[in-house]
């Protein structure tokens, strides 16, 4: 009998029907997770510890070689000071690619490998972005509404999240009174 959470699902359903589908809790990433990546994370977190995503990820073959992981993320609109909010970031440790697929929302995918390549990608409904091994990859969201992707990657690597304390992305995207801004990390 086919498991639960390889029972297809519709675009549509595909965000409520989560809950029911999901392999692991959903997991939160509040302000207080990721303080030191915001310009402003320490004041904002003064101001009061809010969610900034949260994320849900299926896996119908835990562990299993040859098989796919896959997950819904919903990266919220808005700011912490002057920078857009966007995700923790991460890379895959070793080797293994990953697609992402817009689904509501528009923002900028950052990739960067550890060389310091940096690749800036304009991501929004209906993208599709394939994520080479050995980049890392965070979402901003630059939109005024919520942004929703889905995420497709193999079984069994590890998300390198420290990665980004020591690899961190070159860049910060800005909401100025021209728009958005994609400003140098390096002129804090
Ligand atoms: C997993 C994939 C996504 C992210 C999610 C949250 O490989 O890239 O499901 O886990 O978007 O971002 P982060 O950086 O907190 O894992
Ligand atoms: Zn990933």
């Amino acid at each position: 009998m086919l498991k639960r959470t390889i029972l297809p699902i519709t675009l549509e359903d595909f965000f409520t029907d989560i809950p029911a589908n999901c392999t692991e809790p959903v997991l939160i990433r509040n302000i207080s997770d990721m303080v030191s990546l915001f310009i402003d994370g320490e004041q904002a977190l003064q101001e009061g510890d809010r969610e900034l995503y949260r994320f849900w990820t299926i896996e119908p073959a835990p562990g299993e070689a040859g098989e796919l992981a896959y997950g819904v993320t919903e990266l919220y609109a808005g700011t912490i000071g002057s920078e857009f909010n966007m995700t923790h970031g991460h890379y895959h440790a070793g080797s293994g690619a990953e697609l992402y697929m817009g689904l509501k929302g528009s923002g900028l995918l950052l990739l960067q490998n550890r060389e310091g390549d940096l690749e800036t990608i304009e991501f929004g409904e209906r993208t599709i972005t394939y994520i080479p091994s050995g980049w890392g990859h965070r979402m901003v969201n630059t939109g005024d509404e919520n942004m929703t992707f889905i995420a497709v990657w193999p079984t069994g690597i590890d998300h390198d999240y420290d990665a980004m304390y020591t690899h961190n992305f070159k860049v910060r995207v800005l909401k100025t009174e021209d728009g958005v801004k994609i400003v140098p990390r390096s002129e804090d």
